[in-house]
């Protein structure tokens, strides 16, 4: 059932028909012509190249695949330890600031000429069509620099996907040379787990509002940021920012650091007035120091490679061999009757089903 990798030769999967090693043309020289613009930094192969990883055809997947083995090759052969690469996680309420913030921050790297990429997780698209187009044009000062990358996600609709298939672009802006990545998410349900996954850094940013809107916001965000962002601090909203600011504080207290070497913090700051975005990226960037000094940034990521394998492996098992095999299928309907009349454990039904899947 398993089969070596050798160039040109694939693991693919035909609907209904299962795993099988086919020899498949991919197109050598496009692949060459795209790794080589990706080093050099070329914006317009690292655009294409996003387009085959985002790309459903076969072909195309097949490509993006051989694309990202390269690309990784060669950036692994040039990574340092502390990694020189910084991701960046905003999250937050639907509306607090955070693509105005994006824009600002991004802008303000940017002048620095500092290479900036921007990713966007945004779990609702695949219901809602998303607001993805509405940020790119919040963007829109920042995306005509040639020091930002700007590129909206969209998922496939499911999350557990969503870190994967984002973390396949980011290894190609990177690659590309847009050294810190701002990832947004909207700060609901699971999705700011899903950032926490790809990001080193976690920003929490939330608008001004009375001690409701605390309450509002789901404690597990607030228990994984790194920092929290009151955004809106300007005109009227001034007064009610600062008192949010010391509401996050005093919630801040009574949780345990997530580290013992680092302390969140709260910082007051206008997206819009363009107020303390300076003093933002400062924290970050101590952030960054402090955790690279000790080697946390690159153990963590360590760690979450290894944690994706698992959780890719069991998804592409699941895809690949049990839907797309027919008896395993069918045993695995006749199976899931039998667990669900409580006839048969579900371990003992899985158990079956990996013997069936090994015999095969
Ligand atoms: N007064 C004020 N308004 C702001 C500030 N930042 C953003 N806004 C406004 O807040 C609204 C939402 O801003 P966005 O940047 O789209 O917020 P978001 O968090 O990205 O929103 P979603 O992506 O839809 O969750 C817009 O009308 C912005 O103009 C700020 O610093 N001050
Ligand atoms: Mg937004």
């Amino acid at each position: 059932m398993f089969h070596m990798f050798k160039s040109g030769a694939c693991l693919t999967r035909d609907v209904g028909v299962g795993w099988r090693s086919v020899a498949t043309s991919l197109n050598y020289d496009r692949i060459r012509r795209l790794v080589h613009g990706i080093l050099a930094g070329d914006r317009g192969a690292l655009s294409r190249a996003i387009t085959l990883v985002e790309s459903t055809k076969r072909e195309h997947h097949l490509e993006s695949r051989e694309i990202l083995s390269q690309v990784l090759y060669e950036t692994a052969r040039k990574d340092t330890v502390p990694p020189k690469t910084f991701r960046v996680g905003i999250t937050g309420p639907p509306g607090a600031g955070k693509s105005t913030l994006i824009e600002a921050l991004g802008k303000h790297l940017t002048a620095q000429n500092k290479k900036v990429g921007v990713l966007a997780i945004d779990p609702s698209s695949a219901v809602s069509g998303g607001s993805l187009l509405g940020d790119k044009t919040r963007m829109m000062d920042l995306s005509t620099s040639p020091n930002a990358f700007i590129r909206p996600s969209p998922t496939r609709g499911v999350l557990g996907g969503v870190s994967a298939y984002t973390f396949d672009v980011l290894c190609l802006t990177e690659a590309a040379g847009f050294d810190i990545t701002l990832i947004e998410t909207v700060g609901v349900g699971q999705s700011e787990t899903v950032v926490g996954d790809i990001a080193d850094v976690l920003c929490l940013v939330v608008p001004p509002g009375g001690g409701d809107q605390l309450q509002g916001i789901k404690k597990g965000i607030v228990e994984v940021a790194d920092l929290v962002a009151v955004n809106k601090a300007d005109g009227p909203f001034l007064h009610a920012a600062r008192n949010t600011a010391k509401d996050y504080r005093d919630a801040l207290h009574l949780l345990r650091p997530r580290s013992d070497d680092w302390t969140p913090e709260v910082v007051l700051v206008s997206a819009i007035e363009n107020k303390s975005i300076d003093k933002l990226w400062e924290k970050l960037e101590e952030f960054q120091k402090v955790m690279n000094k000790k080697g946390i940034i690159e153990a963590r990521r360590r760690h979450r490679r290894s944690e994706w394998l698992w959780s890719q492996l069991k998804e592409e098992l699941i895809t690949c061999v049990i839907q797309e095999e027919p008896l395993v299928h069918a045993l695995l309907e006749k199976l899931r009757a039998k667990v669900i009349l409580g006839e048969m454990t579900p371990r003992a039904a899985a158990e079956e089903i990996v013997q069936q899947m090994i015999k095969k």
